[in-house]
């Protein structure tokens, strides 16, 4: 059984953490990662603090093993999803697509434990000097809003820059990844996209079959012209936003008018047309839809085997 310091500092039996996918991580796929031993976490992503309260008590109520909130820092009403976590008692909290330095010392004060997600060295560094517990490096094959860097190049770069523990994620789905990922310094992962794919998502049915049907080049990159890339899978809707972005005859009013509420309607309705279906690089590798105990319990299987009896290459020498 792996057992590394992100157990200890979050109380739970796997090194894993739930990504804090927006409109996806509700609490009741919160409280399955936490119930089959990893860090579920409920996504605050653009909700009031009102939603962000049921979800948590709801959470509460499916599971009494640690669970966290993620903070996703360009929402609006991010002040007050900031307080609501302290109010609400919650230990842990991730942040994403932003720094959250202003709200760190409200959040140390009430002995919540901060693990930022960090696209770069510079990022983490800031967070280590602010009082993080611990940093997820997430590389640019990651799904949703995403940095210049690939996992394979950020995570041992983070390692060396911090000496809090370092989290991994992006492109990791299975047990290889998790062990690609240690090898690297990490000492736990974070997947998002892998958990889409699970009995517990309450995604349309849709978005888990796009994500079972993907291929290795169907995710596309969009919103670089703002200054927000998200990693989403290739359809009619994000094919038409990339090459409205390379028009300059397209306005970023009319641009921002065509991606408001798309990953709604993804996750809600399954809209092909209209939806965007936020995945990472990894989705090809994701082949059949699991329970979330099964999923964890497989991946750290293969993961030990890789790590403690040798790469499969060595193996068969
Ligand atoms: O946050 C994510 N992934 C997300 S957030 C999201 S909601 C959204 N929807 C549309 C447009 C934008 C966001 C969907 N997916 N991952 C963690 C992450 N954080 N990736 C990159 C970063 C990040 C970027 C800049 C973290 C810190 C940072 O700091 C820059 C600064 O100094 O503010």
């Amino acid at each position: 059984m792996i057992k590394t310091p992100i157990c200890d500092l979050l109380g739970i039996e796997y090194p894993i953490i739930q990504g804090g996918m927006a409109w996806i991580a509700d609490a009741d796929l919160a409280g399955a990662v936490s119930n089959a031993g990893g860090l579920g976490l409920i996504a605050s992503m653009s909700a009031d603090a009102e939603w962000l309260r049921g979800q948590i008590r709801k959470a509460r109520q499916l599971t009494d093993k640690p669970f966290g909130v993620n903070i996703m820092l360009m929402s609006p009403h991010v002040d007050e999803v900031a307080r609501a976590v302290i109010e609400e008692g919650v230990k842990v909290v991730t942040t994403g697509a932003g720094s959250p330095v202003k709200f760190m010392k409200d959040w140390l004060a009430a002995g919540i434990k901060v693990i930022p997600v960090v696209p770069s060295t510079a990022i983490a560094k800031l967070m280590e000097r602010s009082g993080a517990s611990a940093v997820v490096a997430e590389g640019g094959e990651a799904g949703g809003h995403v940095g210049d860097l690939t996992t394979m190049a950020l995570v041992p770069q983070v390692c060396d820059a911090v000496s809090i523990p370092v989290i991994a994620a992006g492109g990791i789905a299975d047990g290889r990844g998790v062990a690609a990922a240690f090898m690297l310094g990490a000492v736990g992962v974070q997947l998002g996209t892998r958990f889409i794919a699970s009995k517990e998502c309450n995604v349309h049915p849709v978005y888990k079959e796009k994500i079972l049907k993907a291929k290795d080049i169907n995710t596309i990159v969009t919103g670089k012209r703002f200054g927000h890339p998200v990693r989403c899978l290739k359809t009619t809707f994000s094919r038409e936003l990339y090459s409205m972005e390379y028009n300059s005859g397209v306005s970023n009013e009319e641009l921002e008018k065509k991606g408001l509420g798309a990953l709604r309607l993804a996750v809600l309705e399954g809209d092909e047309k209209r939806g965007c279906f936020m995945a990472g690089q990894c989705a090809a590798m994701i082949k059949e839809e699991k329970p979330v105990k099964q999923i964890i319990e497989e991946i750290f299987a293969e993961a030990e085997e890789l790590l403690l009896g040798g790469a499969k290459w060595v193996k068969g020498r």
